[in-house]
């Protein structure tokens, strides 16, 4: 069955996706998030305890990057957390909020990390004698404006298009219809404990950085507690490199969403993509502590 101590194929979480909306038929709906090139579901869930009313809400995606496995399985600890905690702090953060979660966007990349190649990255779109398109460098805007390429076999090629693939311009049909509710969106990543604040073309500080910063610093320190784990927060082109045609800077840039940060999660390179199934749950738990700081202080401003 379903837990943290170990990774799990895309089928095994799709099912378990499909088990908690039968196990809370009044909280979790299933949504559809698109297809993939090879004919594979987006799923997600939406999750509203009380369902009806016009709730602030949250998004969590994740595995937008097939290796990254442990961003899958922080989203999936997190959303069974919410449903299943018996934590005061993390009932009532659950509880005053909806959320969105969609665990693995990329789901074809996903799938060939389990079945050929586990240092797999981009989609499975073939392109000439080569495959895939990085969907982290796919979205409309700023795209193909730095940190990307042309060339079909690097593992940062844009496209030959905004949304050329059908992952990206299919989830970003179904954001469109949420997107205006959204009070924090988050994408996981792995590795290097990074919190990125938005945006990727430019080292420039725009829109609300003044106040995601400061909530940023409150969330990484709120995130050591736990375990002692380190992370530094700052703007994407600053504190990494230039990288355009994210879906983190689409929606921000188009639907103004007030906080919005990408996590690269654990570790710093010891590991890497293949971090230890040991270090699932304490990841878990320590970015859901993150969050709930952030929505502390994100309601303040809402
Ligand atoms: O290069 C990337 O796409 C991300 N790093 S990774 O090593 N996981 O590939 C960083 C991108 C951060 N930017 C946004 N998500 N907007
Ligand atoms: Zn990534």
């Amino acid at each position: 069955d379903f837990n943290w101590s170990k990774y799990h194929t895309l089928e095994e979480i799709n099912n378990w996706l499909m088990l908690l909306t039968k196990t809370y038929p009044d909280k979790v709906t299933l949504v559809n998030g698109g297809s993939s090139y090879e004919g594979r579901k987006i799923l997600g869930v939406k999750v509203s305890f009380r369902p009806g009313n016009e709730n602030k809400t949250v998004w969590i995606d994740s595995l937008i990057h097939a290796r990254e496995w442990i961003a899958g399985a922080t989203s999936t600890f997190i959303l069974n957390q919410l449903l299943t905690s018996t934590n005061s702090t993390i009932r009532s953060t659950a509880e005053s909020h909806d959320w969105y979660f969609f665990p693995v966007i990329n789901p074809d990349g996903y799938a060939y990390t389990h079945s050929n190649d586990r240092m797999w990255r981009k989609t499975r779109t073939p392109y000439g004698r080569c495959f895939g398109t990085d969907p982290n460098r796919n979205w409309d805007y700023k795209w193909s404006d730095g940190g990307s390429t042309n060339d079909p076999c690097s593992d940062v090629y844009a496209g030959p298009k905004p949304f050329s693939e059908i992952e990206t311009r299919s989830l970003s049909e179904y954001m469109k219809g949420v997107a205006k509710q959204l009070e924090l969106f988050i994408t996981f990543h792995s590795y290097s404990q990074l919190m990125l604040i938005p945006y990727g073309h430019t080292t420039a500080h725009l829109d609300n950085y003044n106040i995601t910063y400061p909530v940023g610093l409150k969330a990484v320190a709120s995130l050591a507690q736990k375990y002692g784990t380190q992370y530094s927060v700052g703007d994407i082109a600053e504190i990494i490199y230039v990288a355009t045609g994210s879906n983190m800077d689409w929606l921000k840039a188009n639907y103004h969403v007030p906080f919005a940060y990408a996590y690269e999660l654990r570790d710093q390179g010891q590991y890497g993509f293949l971090l230890p199934t040991e270090q699932i749950v304490p990841t878990g738990e320590e970015t859901l502590d993150s969050i709930i700081t952030i929505l502390k202080e994100a309601d303040k401003y809402i």
